[in-house]
């Protein structure tokens, strides 16, 4: 059964090109510093959003009809949108995508069955995955939508909450193993409280670490060589989340001594909703060795919730590859479509549109972004910017030569009276612009 096939595969026809279904900048096989576009972007499509939800808000039911989701029996159902997946991402002649769980397999009536189900649908995705060379960027286990988990999986009041995401986990790496997953991601939907009144912080910031301290000894004992990444939300579905922002997680990694078998997954969107740019949750991560992966999908700004939106503005995005280029791009990591079309957008060609216009955004972000690095004018302004740090004063301070009394006694001494400089900020804009 194929649900595509009045589209066309997505290629690349240039910038001129007035075919909404082709990409003007995504060139897979580009050259840029010696890596192709594709190498450099490490594009997923991911499968819960895109094949499992219906459309559905707090406010409605579904609205899209999917054809791979009529079947009554959820296994059939199952099946038939990981075909669906794997055609639509070889129409989009894209090489990853990403998974939970649940989304792939339904619940069984207890955990064996849950199991069996997972086991049987991973088995169907390794044999597509061998047939269409696609790869697994991550996977990562739903420890959100189900009622147990109502409080929180590893950060549950009940240890057998705890236990039972232990052995979800435990599987869904297992599996993330078996397909040659490159990262595995935990988002903590539900680590956090919806009330100080009935929350022990501490306790229950102890139990998490346990959790990750469990997890990443399982990974050593089979031998899983990918990247275990943690994605920062601020809120939502909680009140608050323990992994706030990279900061928050980075803190959290070091009290348990965890920082180094960590990075981080940012989502744009969840950027925003901690009251940061994208930009900053990416250069904050790359300046304290967290960075591992990206999450393209945005928000908007008048609505304060995740609203999970295809990446279409511009500027935002040449700031972030600008970062990512300048300290050396992906290693395990890529960019996840974690997006969902709006739910007035019904036909499956939607699906396309959405994809295009994320890739588009991503891939000229890149171009230009590779101009600005090329050009040096900013990396040159910065660079002179700090220059004085090179200064006999500045080394001394950074090497731990000085302390508070001979400072103080040298301003005194040689009269130091620094002279302010202009931050240049309007330039700096105005020079970005001109490169879009
Ligand atoms: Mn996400």
């Amino acid at each position: 059964m194929k649900y595509f096939t009045d589209i066309p595969a997505i290629r690349y026809a240039g910038e001129d090109s007035s075919d909404h279904l082709s990409y003007r900048y995504y060139n897979p096989q580009q050259k840029i510093f010696g890596k192709t576009m594709e190498e450099h972007l490490r594009l997923a499509v991911c499968f819960w959003h895109t094949f499992r939800w219906s459309g559905h808000d707090i406010f409605g039911d579904q609205t899209f009809d999917r054809p791979w989701l009529h079947a009554a029996d959820p296994m059939q159902r199952a099946e038939a949108s990981v075909l669906a997946a794997f055609e639509f991402i070889e129409k989009l002649n894209l090489k990853y995508f990403t998974f939970h769980d649940r989304d792939i397999a339904p619940e069984g009536a207890n955990v064996r069955e849950t199991n069996k189900n997972l086991q049987q649908i991973a088995d169907l995705m390794a044999v597509e995955m061998e047939r269409s060379k696609v790869k697994l960027l991550w996977g990562t286990a739903n420890l959100f939508s189900h009622r147990r988990y109502l409080a929180g999986a590893a950060t549950n009041p009940n240890p057998e909450v705890f236990a039972y995401a232990v052995a979800q986990v435990k599987q869904a790496l297992d599996i993330t193993h078996q397909l040659h997953g490159e990262n595995y991601v935990l988002w903590g939907g539900r680590e956090g409280y919806d009330t100080l009144l009935n929350t022990d912080v501490r306790q229950e910031l102890d139990q998490l670490a346990r959790f990750l301290i469990m997890l990443v000894d399982y990974k050593y004992k089979i031998g899983f060589k990918g990247t275990l990444l943690i994605e920062p939300k601020p809120c939502e579905p909680t009140k608050h989340q323990y992994d706030y922002d990279t900061a928050t997680v980075y803190a959290f990694l070091q009290k348990y001594h965890l920082e180094n078998e960590f990075k981080v997954n940012i989502e744009a969107n969840h950027a925003t909703l901690a009251g940061h740019t994208f930009a900053h949750e990416v250069a904050y991560a790359f300046a304290n060795k967290l960075f591992g992966s990206i999450d393209a999908n945005q928000g908007d700004p008048q609505l304060g919730w995740d609203t999970d939106q295809f990446p279409t503005h511009l500027n935002d995005i040449v700031q972030v590859m600008y970062i990512i280029l300048q300290n050396g791009g992906f290693t395990t990591g890529g960019f996840n479509f974690d997006t969902k079309l709006r739910r007035q957008s019904l036909d499956l060609v939607d699906m396309f549109y959405g994809h295009i216009s994320g890739i588009d955004t991503l891939a000229r972000g890149l171009l230009i972004a590779a101009k600005l690095v090329k050009a040096g004018e900013l990396e040159q302004f910065v660079s002179k910017r700090y220059a004085q740090w090179h200064s006999t004063l500045g080394q001394q301070i950074l090497d731990g030569k000085t302390d508070f009394t001979c400072l103080s006694n040298q301003v005194l001494q040689e009269e130091i009276k620094p002279t302010p400089l202009s931050g240049r900020q309007e330039m700096l804009e105005h020079m970005i612009n001109g490169s879009i």
